[in-house]
Parts: C-alpha cells; structure tokens; sequence
C-alpha cells in the first residue's frame, strides 16, 4: 500500500510519519527532508530551494516531480509513504501518472486537520530556520490556495480520511491506524 499524508505545514506530518513507516514497513519519502538534505550538501538544488523554502515559498514542482521519480524509481517496488508530497494538483496529477506507468496507486490518503493558530504556535516552538512569523502566515497562505485543493481531489477519488490532529502525538497515532487498519 502507498500512503499520501497530506496537512498544513506543522501540522505533524513528519511527526506521524515516524511512527506510520515503522508500524507498515513503509519507505518514508519526505520531499521536506530531501530539500534540506539537498541544502545541507551544497548542492546546485540545494542552493536553489533554500531561498524559496525561507520565505516560506513552494519550489517548482518540475523540480519536485523530478526528484520523487528518481526516488521512486530506485526502490524497487517498495512500499511508500509519501510526507509533504503531492502540495499541488500538478504534483498529484504527476504522482499519479509516475505510479500508473509502475503499474501501482496510492491505496489511501491520510489528512492531518489542525486549527491554523495551533500550527502557528507549534512551529513557533520548533524554531526552524524556516519557522519565523512571517514565513508561517505565507506558509498557511500557500497550503491554502495550493495544497487544499488536494483534499477534494483525493475525496473525489474516495481515498481520502481527515484525521483530528490536535492532542497527543500517540493519541493521534491511534486515529491513524484505526483508519489505516
Ligand atoms: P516540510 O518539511 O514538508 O515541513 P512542514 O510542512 O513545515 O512540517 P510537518 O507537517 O512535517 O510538521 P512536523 O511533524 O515537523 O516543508 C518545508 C518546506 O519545504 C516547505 O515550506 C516548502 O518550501 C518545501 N517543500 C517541501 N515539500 C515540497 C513540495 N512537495 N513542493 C514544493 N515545496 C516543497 O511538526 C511541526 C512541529 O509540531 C514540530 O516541532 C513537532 O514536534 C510539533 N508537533 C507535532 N505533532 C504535535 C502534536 N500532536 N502536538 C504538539 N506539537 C506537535
């Protein structure tokens, strides 16, 4: 089974992950830690994304789609769980498309829902270089218009469950699993 966890920028989908990949054997794709990890190398893309991912922007999703489909590619058939990916319908439409030429479909659509002044207040306590005032408000701006249009796309495709995620880290865990199986 491939899982999309999808939600507003710290709203734990990271967090989640953690304990999803571990509970299912799933391979953690996260396009947030792939960006940094591209950054923290000094990298062409590195360099390229860490002016967009500060201002709290979305990179390219010509760059995005590239980098999954080269993930994707290499392993093999392993099951995945994808983290901060798709974020727009370009995105979704171009996972889909990859999959359907691997003969493969994301089987189920986990959405994380938490007020946005909670979100605010975590990523505030996180402190990421990423994690200033103003770079959350345009963050929480950008899910709004790019990525909930996401939430009716995999609705449509009856895949998609919305998931309390305010409360405890495990409590919320519980939720996901009830839903996952
Ligand atoms: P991401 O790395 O995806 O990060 P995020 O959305 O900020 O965080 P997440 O939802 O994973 O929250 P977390 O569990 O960490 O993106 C960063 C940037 O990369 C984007 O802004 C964009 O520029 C770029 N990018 C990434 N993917 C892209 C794509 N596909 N297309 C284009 N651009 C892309 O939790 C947040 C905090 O809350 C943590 O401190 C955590 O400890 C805390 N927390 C978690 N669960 C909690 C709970 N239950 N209660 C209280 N606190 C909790």
């Amino acid at each position: 089974m491939h899982v999309i966890i999808l939600g507003a920028p710290g709203s734990g989908k990271g967090t989640q992950s953690e304990k999803i990949k571990d509970k299912y054997d799933l391979f953690h794709l996260s396009t947030g830690d792939m960006l940094r990890a591209e950054i923290a190398a000094n990298s062409e893309l590195g360099l390229a994304a860490k002016s967009i991912m500060d201002a709290g922007n979305l990179v390219s999703d010509e760059i995005i789609l590239g980098m999954v489909a080269n993930k994707v590619n290499s392993l093999n058939g392993k099951h995945m769980l994808f983290d901060g990916f798709p974020r727009t319908l370009a995105q979704a439409e171009g996972l889909d498309k990859l999959l359907a030429e691997l003969n493969t479909r994301i089987a189920s659509v986990i959405q994380l829902d938490v007020p946005f002044d909670a979100i605010t207040a975590r990523m505030l306590a996180r402190g990421r270089e990423d994690d200033n005032a103003e770079s959350i408000r345009n963050r929480l701006e950008v899910f709004s218009k790019q990525t909930a249009p996401l939430i009716e796309y995999y609705q449509q495709q009856g895949k998609l469950s919305v998931i309390d995620g305010l409360g405890d880290v495990d409590e919320i865990f519980a939720r996901v699993t009830k839903t996952l199986g």
